[in-house]
């Protein structure tokens, strides 16, 4: 076990809304508020900036995210759920996966990225754009406050080969090494490059146009908030199902029909049956 549940410190956890965790040392928005989720969220990447954890650019891309899931109807869609199952199998199939986190990652879900690190005995790496060793020692610092006992990144002894910017960065003996990674919030070529090594690639992108998602073995188009949780349920409900079970999971999830139907979610609306 890579993480240590009982540390996680100061971090009050509740079902709000059916979705967004609170944490304990948030503003108060008033939960009658018609924005409240978006109110929260903005406040955390808001803080995320503020603790030296977040880029400004997050900023930008956290009113892309929000545009886009404003027009998903701000709920997990059922294609989404059936990708977070189909991911939870491939990271319960894995003999070394990692979870990348990026600044608005921390920002936004530093308790959930520690669960289901223990749900699926994952490594966390931190990996960035924006990368500076000063931001890289705050996250993993922050994500240690929330749990987790090991975060990889610091060391960033190799490199994924084709990418010339920072992102390429990796530890030997994390995200380099890993067989399944976890590439959320980014709209990038790195997923390309990963899967160019080889390597299973799930990502949570709310634009089903993204980069990332349109090379991904699994995309989720769904909030991250929303998206890691439901990834951990799924990975505690299927732990101990043999493997062909979770073979079949992952060889029966349609990738091409989840990114269509997430685009036709935000293009037409709840208008279809089967999503
Ligand atoms: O922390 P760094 O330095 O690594 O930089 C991270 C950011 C996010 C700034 C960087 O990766 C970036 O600029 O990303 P992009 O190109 O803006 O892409 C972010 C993607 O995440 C977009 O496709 C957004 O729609 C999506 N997104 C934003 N918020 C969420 C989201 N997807 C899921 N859940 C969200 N809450």
């Amino acid at each position: 076990m890579r993480t240590r549940r009982a540390a996680r410190r100061g971090a009050v956890f509740l079902a709000v809304r059916g979705g967004l965790a609170r944490m304990s040392d948030e503003v108060d928005v008033p939960e009658d508020h018609p924005r409240y989720q978006s109110l929260l969220t903005r406040h955390r990447i808001e803080a995320g900036v503020e603790k030296g954890i977040t880029s400004t650019q997050g900023l930008i891309a956290e009113g892309r995210g929000e545009a886009f899931d404003y027009l998903l109807g701000e709920e997990t869609i059922p294609s989404a759920d059936r990708a977070a199952r189909a991911a939870a199998a491939h990271f319960l199939l894995a003999e070394h996966p990692v979870i990348s986190v990026n600044g608005n990652v921390a920002a936004l879900v530093p308790g959930e990225v520690v669960e289901l690190a223990e749900a699926t005995d994952a490594d966390i790496e931190v990996n960035l754009f924006g990368r500076t060793e000063e931001r890289v020692r705050a996250i993993a610092a922050h994500l240690r406050e929330y749990g987790a006992s090991e975060v990889k990144g610091l060391t960033a002894d190799a490199r994924i080969p084709g990418l010339s910017h920072e992102r390429a960065k990796v530890d030997r003996d994390g995200i380099y090494d890993a067989d399944v990674v976890l590439v959320p919030l980014e709209d990038g070529d790195r997923a390309e490059a990963l899967g160019e090594m080889g390597k299973t690639e799930v990502v949570i992108d709310l634009n089903p146009l993204s980069r990332s998602a349109r090379v991904a073995t699994v995309p989720i188009i769904d909030n991250i908030l929303r998206a890691l949780p439901n990834v951990a349920r799924h990975a505690r409900d299927l732990s101990g199902s043999p493997r062909e079970t979770l073979t079949e999971i992952v060889e029966g999830f349609d990738r091409e029909g989840a990114l269509d139907a997430a685009e036709r979610r935000l293009r037409e609306g709840a208008t279809r049956e089967s999503e």
